[in-house]
């Protein structure tokens, strides 16, 4: 355990130091304190649900390991959910699959489900003092095959259009009861192994089918549509590419969210979002870690992470943009999973927030580029740490690694015993 004073102390000093290149320490923590995450439900169980339909997770995406433990029942999911909650300093969301709901044992097609099927969600949301969001699903179904709502094949697609309609349904909902917004995220996996004739003629269809969808107006939901590069067995082409949904969401004022495993790897994802904001309404990403592909590693604080966080509150957008995480790692304790992803994402945001950037623009403007440069480097080592404890120790959630022995309690009392 680290000690109450020293942490104490050190922030102190921290402080201190900060205030030397103009930096509030204080002003970081309370901005970093209203920075609400969106945590995937699906970490918990391998993106499985509630379905009981059998089958296996299709859609080109791909959970490896069999690491014990894997929440399933909606029980379960709900219980390890607020266990790594109560790892994760600050108020934060939820995010549902339209394969978590509360089916009761019922067989609930997908253009079946329905706002009461998630009533049990919004009243154990109501009660642990959280928001949810929303996404529809279109894979792992039987209807699923390589298009969805790119299927030139009308009865395919007119399934899930009704499915997709009935999760913005659903959403509006949830966000009502809620008083706030549900962001609802629409990512479809369609896509071929090899180029097809016409790339053209799926990106039409999936046009129209948006437009279908898209046609009755909430006001309790917002739309967020998700590109991707490829998926597994579908590595060619990708109907829902990225400049497909850009321009979508330019033209029709939809959300664009941003996968951080869904560019190539030497893209900068970070780079992208002055240029959203400027012609979209917001953001929303799923942040992720890709090695080599869409790997969905668990987050860890890297450059990646830090660029994206850094432009953001540079952007002076920590309203506009929405900070889900995408990814699903089943070879590891699946809480400590959600921790390790969730503490690395707001370890990144308070550095950015720490960053000294009045003075860089000062040095930007007068063409002083060694000393930005050198005050960019310099930051890097800076005694951050010791406010990240302090924000632990603020909100009442273990400092440094103290967390682990907690969760290997939990593996020991509850995960493992499940067979
Ligand atoms: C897949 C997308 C998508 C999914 C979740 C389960 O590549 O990232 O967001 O991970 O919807
Ligand atoms: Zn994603």
């Amino acid at each position: 355990m680290i000690k109450e004073n020293l942490i104490q102390q050190a922030f102190e000093v921290a402080t201190e130091r900060y205030a030397v290149i103009g930096v509030d320490v204080h002003k970081a923590l309370e901005s970093l304190g209203k920075i609400s995450l969106s945590l995937h439900c699906w970490q918990a169980d391998d993106v499985v649900g509630f379905e009981n339909r059998g089958g296996s997770l299709t859609g080109g995406i791909q959970v490896t390991g069999d690491y014990p433990g894997r929440a399933r029942t909606i029980d379960e999911l709900r219980m390890d959910l607020l266990k790594a909650k109560s790892y994760i300093a600050g108020k934060h969301r939820f995010s549902l699959h339209a394969i978590y709901g509360d089916f009761q044992g019922e067989k609930v097609d997908r253009d079946e489900i329905e706002p009461r099927h998630f009533e049990s969600w919004i009243q154990w949301a109501r009660t642990n003092g959280l928001k949810l969001d929303f996404n529809s699903t279109s894979f792992s179904h039987l209807k699923s095959g390589n298009l969805t709502l790119a299927n030139p094949d009308d009865t395919i697609r007119d399934f899930w259009i009704e499915h997709t309609k009935r999760c913005r349904w659903i959403s509006d909902e949830i966000g009502k009861a809620q008083e706030d917004p549900c962001m609802m995220n629409l990512w479809i996996h369609d896509g071929s192994k090899e180029v097809p004739a016409s790339r053209l003629r799926y990106r039409q269809i999936l046009e129209r089918s948006l437009d279908e969808i898209f046609s009755t107006e909430y006001r309790w939901m917002k739309d967020c549509i998700e590109a991707k590069l490829f998926g597994i067995g579908l590595e060619s082409y990708t109907v829902g590419s990225y400049d497909f949904y850009l321009g979508y969401g330019v033209s029709r004022k939809k959300i664009v969210t941003l996968d951080t495993g869904h560019f190539h790897l030497t893209e900068s994802v970070a780079d992208k979002v002055s240029a959203l904001l400027l012609f979209t309404p917001e953001i929303m990403l799923h942040v992720s870690r890709p090695i080599r592909w869409d790997s969905d590693h668990v987050v860890i604080l890297n450059d990646d992470v830090l660029d994206l966080a850094r432009e953001i509150v540079r952007c002076d957008a920590l309203d506009r943009v929405h900070i889900g995480l995408d990814y699903f790692d089943a070879t590891i304790n699946r809480i400590g999973a959600y921790v390790i992803g969730s503490r690395a994402t707001q370890k990144a945001f308070l550095l950015a927030l720490l960053e000294p950037t009045a003075l860089l623009r000062q040095y930007e403007e007068e063409g002083r580029y060694f000393e930005r440069l050198a005050l960019q480097e310099e930051a890097k080592s800076l005694p951050w740490g010791a406010v990240w404890d302090m924000y632990c120790l603020q909100n009442g959630v273990p400092v440094g690694e103290d967390y682990i022995a907690e969760i290997e309690k939990y593996e020991s009392d509850i995960t493992s015993r499940r067979k």
